[in-house]
């Protein structure tokens, strides 16, 4: 990192937003991102405290407050005599999610030995909007269960999930509040099959507060129609993962020619 432009990266501007939490937190999440999407490449030398409290217009504590931070979550490392620099970007960071197999994300953040949790950010029976008449094959008069979901894993927050099904298979959206898929086995309604669309998109500045990353972060939309096995879709999931801890991986094989 370049002493000229050291002073426009730490610029508060780009970092600091009132009333979203301490200078430490904002300023640590900031250098977080710039870690997970590859600003500040593994090996890059962290400046020292002195020259980032200036720029950054902070205290030296609050600049040690941050690094700490990054210390413990294993993005930056501190060589004795040599300052800190940015480590590679630890496997903890990344969630391989394969593509292939149709896991809801309780059962996946299980399997992976992590505790997750959700925040229902709203839920209710709706007017369904014509995205959601189309693919969920509803007419006007129905109506939509609507569950509106942040997701975390160890208090981490990953995804921004909105699901929409139809009532008679979601009737009381109140119970969903871990496991939309658990709910749906219960009522022998669980999909057996999804279709996803992935997007790159940049998040708006109302989500990125949600999950705790900068705005304009880039992010994964995803889309999920799940279907029953008698072909019918009845879950539509409109989803936003962050792309610095979410990796989908898809395995392609060579198409057998008779
Ligand atoms: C996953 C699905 C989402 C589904 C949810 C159910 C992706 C991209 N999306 O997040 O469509 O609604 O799992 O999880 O994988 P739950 O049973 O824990 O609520």
């Amino acid at each position: 990192m370049h002493l000229e432009n050291l002073e426009q990266f730490l610029s508060p501007k780009q970092w600091f937003q009132s009333g979203h939490g301490p200078r430490y937190r904002q300023l640590s999440r900031y250098l977080q991102t710039a870690i997970t999407d590859g600003t500040l490449t593994a090996g890059t030398q962290i400046p020292p405290e002195r020259d980032i409290a200036k720029f950054a217009n902070v205290s030296r504590v609050t600049v040690r407050n941050a690094m700490s931070k990054l210390i413990q979550e294993n993005l930056i490392a501190q060589k004795q005599g040599s300052g800190s620099y940015v480590r590679e970007l630890p496997a903890e960071h990344r969630l391989e999610q394969s593509l292939s197999s149709l896991t809801s994300f309780t059962e996946y953040m299980e399997q992976r030995g992590f505790s997750s949790s959700s925040i229902v950010l709203s839920h209710g029976i709706h007017r369904p909007t014509p995205n959601e008449m189309l693919i969920l094959g509803l007419s006007p008069q129905e109506k939509v269960a609507r569950v509106q979901r942040l997701r975390s894993a160890d208090n981490t927050p990953l995804a921004l999930e909105t699901s929409s099904l139809p009532v008679d298979i979601l009737p009381n959206t109140a119970s969903v509040d871990i496991s939309l898929y658990k709910v749906l086995r219960a009522s022998g309604n669980a999909p057996v099959r999804a279709i996803q669309r992935i997007n790159a998109n940049n998040v708006s500045a109302q989500h990125a507060e949600l999950l705790q990353v900068t705005k304009g972060t880039a992010v994964l939309q995803i889309d999920r129609t799940a279907y029953l096995d008698t072909g019918r879709p009845i879950e539509l999931t409109s989803g936003f993962y962050r792309s610095d801890v979410y990796e989908f991986v898809a395995e392609l094989r060579l198409e057998k020619h008779d």
